[in-house]
């Protein structure tokens, strides 16, 4: 009405249009904090129409990652925990970029008449606020507050400095009716960590593992929470380091050593040979990695390919021991289905390697939400980019099925009972709202722990086609057209064939390129049989862009 509108005129003259143009990418809007007031402000706005429409909580989330300190950027977590729904993502590009108040007042008239958003007589909106460890995060969020509160009768809940899959988490656990502060989080993933400890076979306590773990923050907000995580694990070895005093992602987390393969900085020689692994800068990613026995700078990287690999094999087992059911009274029909969802990123050896064991591995785009989507099909669905970020999603009738399993079907300690219980732990554990570092680094410690695995049998599952990742500056990066899941371009015409032709002169080459989603690049990937011909491919690939 009226009076809603001139509250919207009135306090956006306070954010005046930035004059950059932003899209709402695979990671919401990112771009250097000093541009973004009036975007989040007016995400804000978004925030609170899409709580009236959903009537339900919504979650806006204050971080770039593990882009530089000096970055910023903004997105929204829906009602399920997951990301914003793709119909509103045009939404949220169009009132980004209104040039004026009116245009701003007009776009968002229009679109509540055309998704029919309920004013009058509905709960108001109510939206949860995070942000991570940067200094321009503050006043962002001050921003994102006038937006929400154009409104009236808005609730914003500032629920402080968060990781990224903490926030998403208390926007799923709210809506569903559960506990939803820091305090259940810890106590979920800490109580369903122990319950997997405690089902470690007598075989694999045996085993000579390392049982030390040292932890990269990325001097980020993820090594806070993990000091605090850590508190509610009695006697679990974890040393965090890059815990802040540096700066965020400067030299160090999981995007950097993912990248480029060098030991993050905190660490050196005194690590050879220890179990290591790295966060990113709002801890939805994570990576393990190792030294080897020569101090050469580089690493050996257990990527995001690898922690699926590792989720895969595990479920796997439980599945099969649940089959290897004889008991009549206890056996059904249900075969529950399990899937493996990768990007064009994954490493060619590990899509062969899934395949190798019989598991059915597809392909989406690049951005979380198409390969969230993606898992949610399956009765169990593991997804994971490269970079390692990702989950494991349950489906809500193999949740039940297990329940019913566990809940005394079973012999008291029957192997089966046992699975059942492992399964069902794993699905409290992994955050399935999102990809989330911590509740992964657990369950990473958890299956290495029942399967008895050092870091070094891990990594041998399967040897990685060696890579290279090059980005290209472009002017329009638009003007790049792919399609299969990001395989094969499409437009400007001629530079698929010419792909090709470069992917034909390397043993096992394959390459892409594909628009980024969170910077003005051209991003190139290559792989090959030897280090020398991925970076050739790669850098006679960018040079077609170019
Ligand atoms: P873009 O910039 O679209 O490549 C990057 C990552 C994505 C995803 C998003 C969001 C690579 C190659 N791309 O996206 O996988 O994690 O950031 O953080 O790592
Ligand atoms: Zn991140």
């Amino acid at each position: 009405d009226e009076r809603q509108k001139s509250l919207i005129l009135n306090s956006s003259l306070l954010y005046p249009p930035s004059q950059v143009k932003l899209s709402y990418g695979t990671a919401g809007f990112r771009a250097d904090a000093s541009v973004l007031q009036s975007t989040v402000y007016r995400v804000g706005i978004l925030a609170a129409l899409r709580s009236l429409k959903t009537q339900s909580a919504i979650g806006l989330m204050i971080t770039a990652s593990h882009n530089q300190v000096s970055h910023n950027g903004i997105k929204v977590a829906d009602p399920s925990g997951g990301m914003l729904t793709q119909d509103w993502e045009p939404f949220a590009d169009a009132i980004a970029n209104a040039s004026t108040p009116q245009d701003l007042v007009q776009l968002i008239d229009e679109f509540v008449k055309r998704e029919n958003i309920p004013f009058d007589g509905v709960k108001s909106p109510e939206i949860l606020l995070g942000r991570d460890t940067r200094p321009s995060g503050e006043s962002l969020l001050e921003a994102a507050k006038q937006g929400i509160h154009c409104f009236v009768g808005a609730l914003s809940h500032d629920m402080g400095i968060l990781t990224t899959p903490q926030l998403h988490w208390m926007v799923r656990s709210r809506n569903r009716g559960l506990k939803a502060t820091e305090l259940d989080y810890f106590e979920l993933l800490s109580s369903s960590f122990r319950c997997l400890i405690d089902l470690i076979p007598n075989a694999s306590k045996l085993s000579d593992t390392n049982d030390k773990l040292v932890v990269d923050g990325a001097n980020g907000v993820g090594a806070h929470k993990l000091e605090l995580l850590k508190k509610k694990l009695n006697g679990f070895d974890i040393e965090v380091r890059n815990s802040g005093k540096g700066v965020l992602n400067e030299g160090v987390g999981a995007d950097y050593v993912q990248k480029e393969k060098v030991v993050p900085q905190g660490f050196g020689s005194q690590d050879i040979g220890v179990r290591c692994a790295s966060l990113d800068g709002d801890a939805d990613r994570l990576v393990y990695f190792s030294l080897p026995s020569e101090d050469s700078g580089k690493i050996d990287l257990v990527d995001g390919d690898k922690i699926l690999s590792l989720f895969a094999i595990f479920v796997k087992d439980q599945l099969s021991i649940l089959n290897e059911e004889r008991d009549e009274n206890t056996k059904d029909n249900y075969q529950p289905c399990l899937g493996v969802v990768q990007t064009a990123y994954a490493n060619g050896a590990s899509t062969d390697y899934l395949k190798g064991l019989g598991l059915e591995v597809v392909f989406t785009p690049t951005g979380v939400k198409y390969l969230h989507e993606k898992a949610a099909e399956y009765d169990i669905g593991i997804y994971f980019e490269a970079n390692g970020h990702g989950t494991i999603l349950f489906s809500e009738r193999f949740l039940s099925w297990l329940e019913q399993k566990c809940n005394g079907l079973y012999s008291k300690g029957s192997e089966q009972q046992k699975a059942a219980f492992r399964l069902l732990a794993v699905s409290k554990l992994i955050n399935q709202a999102v990809g989330d570092a911590l509740s992964g680094l657990l369950l990473v410690e958890a299956i290495l722990g029942n399967m008895g695995w050092s870091i070094h049998r891990w990594k041998e599952l399967y040897h990685d086609l060696p890579s290279k990742q090059l980005k290209v500056k472009v002017a329009d990066r638009t003007a790049v057209v792919t399609a299969n899941a990001e395989t094969v371009v499409v437009r400007p015409p001629g530079i698929q064939e010419a792909i090709n032709a470069d992917v034909a002169k390397h043993s096992r080459g394959r390459s892409f390129i594909r628009p980024s989603g969170t910077e003005d690049v051209i991003r190139v990937y290559a792989e090959a049989s030897t280090q020398e011909a991925a970076d050739d491919l790669a850098n006679s690939v960018a040079k077609l862009v170019d």
